[in-house]
């Protein structure tokens, strides 16, 4: 039975490191980033996913051909191109997502932007990791449950009685 117990318990922490990962997301798919064919494709691509904090965005593009500027709504918006200063223009461009809340990026080159080469996207608190310091389970706590599990089979395979 305490061996049941350990297990789920090893299990649990395991699921939990999992969900806390950190995902990439290739923005566009096998898309990347380029001047699009109709205009909903990133806001289609965008539709279905979920940005947490710690996740990070990767627009690939050939260098010099595309660009990537985090902007206000309002830029966003009316694809006002001009005079942005946050600009990433060396492709492939990766952006850690650090915070909640709406994120706002288009192509700064002449009529991308109004084709569709534009995203936007929400990262929500739902699923941030737990803070350093306080893990739901710390790793001396897992040791000791192994550790546990360890001594229990030596005593049943040395000494021959059953572990309950
Ligand atoms: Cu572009």
């Amino acid at each position: 039975m305490r061996n049941l117990i350990v297990f789920v318990v090893l299990g649990a922490v395991s699921l939990l490191l999992r969900n806390s990962e950190a995902v990439d997301h290739e923005v566009g798919g096998s898309t990347g980033w380029v001047k699009p064919s109709s205009s909903s494709v990133y806001s289609d691509w965008a539709s279905d996913k979920t940005f947490a904090i710690g996740d990070t965005l990767t627009f690939t593009f050939t260098t010099g051909a595309h660009d990537v500027a985090t902007v206000s709504k309002s830029d966003y918006d009316n694809c006002n191109v001009a005079s942005q200063s946050n600009v990433l223009s060396t492709g492939p461009a990766t952006i850690t997502l650090n915070a909640t809340g709406d994120y706002y990026y288009l192509c700064t080159i002449a009529g991308h932007c109004s084709a569709g080469q534009k995203l936007f996207i929400t990262v929500a608190a739902g699923s941030t990791p737990s803070p350093p310091g306080t893990p739901f389970f710390t790793a001396s706590a897992s040791a000791a449950a192994l550790s546990r599990l360890k001594s229990c089979c030596y005593l049943c395979s040395g000494v021959h009685v059953h572990c309950h």
